[in-house]
């Protein structure tokens, strides 16, 4: 069975926690979650084939003339919450086109099944890993069987809606195989830091041993690829699709010290000439680590240090204080590498005062680089529970259903008021990259006119923002 696996492009959405500014500068990333189920479809030894018009700034004719020249069986897709009615509408799109089958996978599947199998136009979705689901559920159609009870897959039979849960939610890494980067533009990737190309994103493990109020990342399982595994992935991103620098995604990638130490020992004895950066908690890194990473050609590390005030830190059960925060920040200055602190504006228990203690405390750690983003409730996660019961109804659910706007959410566990919260981020953004020493560093860190031109655009962008939605 050939699959075709389809990108749309991806645009701000009201209810994002980023500025539309930053949003649009930080960065063309690689569809992981689509690269992934191509390789598990390739590894039965079919083929895949994956269309990313966001990275090749494609129109929908555009795509569809090149899938329709593959010949695909099947179409996949993924589906966030945000992203949902963008891609639907490539998905209606194509359906109306090719008339083939449909399948979506990624986290909203696992979210709300009923209701993205309730949109006509999917056919087939993957709830959880697709390691043994994918293959099982190709099997069936290769066979002209329903996919009967295999767990994981869910469909329609006559109109209903047959939903099967999968076996587990963990992740097994050790089965799942490579994302296909063979398939993928590697040389339209980068982020708005990046210096080298060719530019990919790396997961190598699942879950979080936090419990922040913030995020639903800890309800899936810990689940790690193997140091060795993870070494090989680096060497086939650089020997094989001439990657020189990648960000691995993982939320904290230092969660298991020894490994980490073992992966960058692999780096260094292959001679992989990589530059990489990862996430990390601020109480998850020390010398030695940071020193290691470093020689292992880690360049940067990003910080979620959230809030620069413990009360609020507290509230959000965030499990750090201030001062980790900027414990951590010096040593991984000491040893070389950049420091991004990633700061929300409006947490719970904000006032005016901690929001603007957070924007100062940002400016005195010494960070390379910061974000600032407004505080929202993703979809299951405690705050999500807290706008549902101030709305009377479930926001995402509604949403997915087609029966609310894109909007911005209300935030009730502050004071502080939205207007107040976009105007702090702007003079926040324009504080921190605006200072004379600051910019004088940075200018003189650029190495090429692609990477002054992203820098260009994202300074005039927020000059111009005015009150940025
Ligand atoms: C890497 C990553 C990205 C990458 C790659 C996106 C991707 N999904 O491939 C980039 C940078 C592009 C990205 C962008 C965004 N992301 Co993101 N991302 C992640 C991250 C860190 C890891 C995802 C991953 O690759 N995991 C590893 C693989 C193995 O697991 P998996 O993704 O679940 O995939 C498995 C199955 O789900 C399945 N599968 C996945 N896709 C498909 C598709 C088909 C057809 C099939 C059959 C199966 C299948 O196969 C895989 C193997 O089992 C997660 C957080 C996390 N730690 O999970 C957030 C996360 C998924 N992202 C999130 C968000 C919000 C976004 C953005 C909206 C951000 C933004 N403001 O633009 C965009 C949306 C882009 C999009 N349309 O998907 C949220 C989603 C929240 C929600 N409930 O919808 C998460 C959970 C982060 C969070 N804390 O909230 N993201």
């Amino acid at each position: 069975m050939n699959v075709a696996f389809i990108y749309p492009p991806q645009s701000h959405k009201s209810f994002e926690e980023d500025m539309d500014i930053v949003s649009r500068e930080f960065g063309v990333f690689p569809p992981l979650g689509l690269a992934y189920a191509a390789a598990i479809n390739e590894k039965m030894g079919n083929k895949s084939f994956i269309i990313d018009a966001n990275a090749e700034k494609l129109k929908k004719e555009e795509a569809l003339a090149r899938v329709q020249e593959f010949k695909p069986d099947m179409l996949g897709f993924m589906l966030t919450a945000y992203g949902f009615f963008e891609t639907l509408n490539w998905i209606k799109y194509f359906k109306e086109k090719m008339a083939l089958p449909v399948i979506a996978g990624n986290i909203l599947c696992s979210l709300y099944p009923e209701i993205v199998l309730q949109h006509k136009e999917i056919d087939y979705i993957i709830i959880g890993p697709a390691t043994d689901s994918l293959p099982a559920l190709i099997k069936s159609l290769q066979d002209n069987t329903k996919p009967v009870d295999i767990p994981g897959v869910c469909y329609k039979n006559h109109g209903r809606i047959m939903i099967s849960a999968p076996e587990t939610i963990k992740e097994d890494f050790d089965r799942l195989p490579f994302p296909s980067r063979h398939l993928l533009p590697n040389e339209k990737y980068h982020a708005i830091m990046s210096k080298r190309k060719n530019y990919t994103i790396m997961v190598t493990s699942k879950g979080c041993n936090a419990k922040c109020t913030f995020c639903h990342i800890h309800k899936i399982p810990l689940s790690f690829r193997k140091e060795e595994a993870v070494i090989s992935e680096v060497e086939e991103c650089y020997r094989k699709h001439g990657i020189r620098e990648m960000d691995i995604f993982d939320p904290s990638f230092t969660i298991s010290r020894n490994r980490v130490l073992k992966i960058c020992t692999g780096i260094i004895e292959k001679k992989i000439d990589i530059h990489w950066a990862c996430r990390a908690r601020v109480d998850q890194v020390d010398e030695e680590l940071l020193d290691n990473m470093y020689k292992a050609g880690c360049r940067r590390i990003l910080y979620g240090i959230e809030s620069g005030t413990d009360e609020n830190l507290n509230k959000m059960k965030k499990g750090i204080t201030v001062k980790q925060a900027k414990k951590a920040v010096a040593m991984t200055k000491g040893s070389g590498i950049m420091a991004l602190g990633f700061f929300m504006l409006g947490v719970p228990g904000e006032t005016v005062d901690t929001l603007y203690r957070t924007i100062k405390y940002s400016r005195e750690l010494g960070l390379d680089y910061a974000q600032y983003h407004r505080t929202m409730a993703k979809p299951d996660t405690e705050l999500s529970e807290q706008v549902n019961t101030v709305l009377g109804y479930d926001f995402w659910k509604e949403y997915i259903k087609g029966r609310v706007p894109e909007k911005r959410l209300p935030a009730p566990w502050t004071q502080v008021s939205d207007d107040q919260i976009q105007r702090a981020a702007k003079q926040a953004y324009l504080g921190f990259y605006f200072r004379p020493r600051y910019l004088l560093k940075l200018l003189s860190g650029i190495r090429s006119w692609d990477e002054l031109k992203r820098y260009m655009r994202s300074a005039i962008g927020l000059f111009l923002s005015q009150k940025d939605r």
